[in-house]
């Protein structure tokens, strides 16, 4: 096994203990047949290439190293997606009463959205994984954004990818209109929420109702 499998193998372990605890959140909404504030979860350990790029961005040698580890805080990542912007605070809430992590720091994009019109908001948490060496504590970002920003996110990151950061003018010009867009649709959602939300309680119960023969 490499240094790098060595390494990532904690952060390995946090992302899929963590991806069954937020999903365990969601399911303990249905099961009491209330609308859950989540509506799915991913999780990922940061791919070799990107922890590579994001070494050489920030200036620090591409080795498993504890200056890796305070630098880039998201090689365990896990990401919430909600349906209404106001669910976001709901599930922020949720996570800071949690007592099997410990929360280091906030950031509120959404209050403050980033200059490329990014929105979201990320915590980052002390998450102990349980070894056979013992106890290890590892860092995880848990990013929290509507289906729209996640929508945005992503087509943004695969831009990115593609341009370097460095868009066209038409397609930054896009970029921004979609961001607004974006913005506007989560506002006209939350405008009908109870409609939305009165009508998926009825499609659930349909769903979940014995078929006739
Ligand atoms: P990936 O591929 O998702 O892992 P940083 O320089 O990013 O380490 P920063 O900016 O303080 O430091 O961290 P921040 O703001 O918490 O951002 C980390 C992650 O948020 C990014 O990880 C993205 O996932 C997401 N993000 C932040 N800004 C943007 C943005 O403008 N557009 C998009 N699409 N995503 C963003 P990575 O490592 O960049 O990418």
């Amino acid at each position: 096994m490499g240094q790098w499998d060595v390494f990532l193998s904690p952060y390995k372990q946090a992302v899929e203990e963590l991806k069954i605890k937020l999903k365990g959140m969601r399911s303990q909404f249905n099961i009491v047949g209330a609308n859950s504030p989540i509506e799915f979860v991913t999780g990922r350990v940061k791919p070799l290439a990107s922890i590579y790029d994001k070494s050489l961005e920030k200036g620090i040698v591409f080795e498993p190293s504890q200056q890796l580890v305070k630098e880039l805080q998201d090689i365990a990542g896990l990401r919430i997606m909600c349906q209404f912007v106001d669910d976001i605070a709901t599930v922020t809430e949720l996570i800071r009463q949690r007592e099997d992590f410990t929360i280091v720091e906030e950031k509120d994009y959404i209050t403050h959205s980033k200059p490329s019109g990014y929105r979201s908001h990320h915590m980052i948490v002390e998450y102990p994984v349980e070894t056979i060496h013992g106890k290890q504590v590892v860092l995880a970002e848990i990013q929290i954004r509507t289906l729209a920003m996640n929508f945005w996110a992503s087509i943004e990151h695969s831009l990115n990818y593609k341009y370097k950061g460095a868009f066209p003018e038409e397609i930054q010009a896009r970029l921004q209109s979609a961001a607004e867009a974006a913005f506007r649709l989560d506002e006209e959602m939350s405008q009908i929420r109870n409609e939305i939300q009165e009508a998926q309680v009825y499609f659930n119960e349909v769903k979940e109702a014995p078929s006739v023969k």
